[in-house]
């Protein structure tokens, strides 16, 4: 009897230590976190967990398939703004010509220039959602997606999201 208990025991310890070892994989590839660099003074890893504490936003929009869907997330410009990338008062003279390249697991990129999300330029909130009518992304779409209300097409609505990195596209500079 006791034998069966210490086996259990270790049983236990050997699972839950590979657990926390595997990284987590999705359908789409890609892990649950988000790399946020570039020309921004605070660069960031963000976890699924940051994202459930961080302002919530739900933004209602149509999907490729023509259907409405309520999506909920963060929205990219609050993320920007934690990372510390040029919005706001800063977003004027040389930083115009800033724009962001979001990648993803399965090779697939899109971009924007930062007047596109900054609340200054526009009432437009593109979203990175982690649900989809009050649950997880489906594993082919997660585990985060841009939502991007708006665009007439849905490609930059990029899924498997990995990274984001802030650059200038006049000079190519790296740093500020
Ligand atoms: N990672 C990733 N995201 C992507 C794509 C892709 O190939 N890879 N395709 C885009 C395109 S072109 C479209 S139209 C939308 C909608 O895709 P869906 O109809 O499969 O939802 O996803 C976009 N997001
Ligand atoms: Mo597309």
């Amino acid at each position: 009897m006791r034998q069966a208990a210490l086996l259990f025991f270790f049983i236990v310890v050997i699972l839950s230590a590979a657990r926390a070892q595997a990284p987590r994989q999705t359908g789409s590839g890609a892990t649950g976190t988000i790399t946020v660099s570039g020309i921004v003074t605070h660069p960031l890893t963000v976890h699924a967990t940051d994202l459930a504490t961080w302002k919530r936003v739900n933004v209602r929009a149509k999907d490729h398939d023509g259907k409405e869907y309520l999506f909920s997330g963060v929205s990219l410009a609050d993320i920007l703004l934690k990372a510390g990338a040029p919005l706001g008062a800063q977003l004027r003279g040389k930083q115009m010509a800033t724009c962001l390249l979001v990648k993803a697991a399965d090779g697939y990129s899109v971009t924007f220039a930062l007047p596109e999300l900054d609340s200054a330029f526009t009432d437009r909130v593109i979203l990175l959602a982690d649900q989809v009518d009050g649950k997880p992304l489906p594993p082919a779409k997660g585990p985060f997606r841009l939502v991007v209300p708006g665009d007439k097409k849905q490609a930059r609505w990029i899924w498997g999201v990995t990274a984001i990195v802030v650059l200038r596209a006049d000079d190519h500079a790296t740093t500020n």
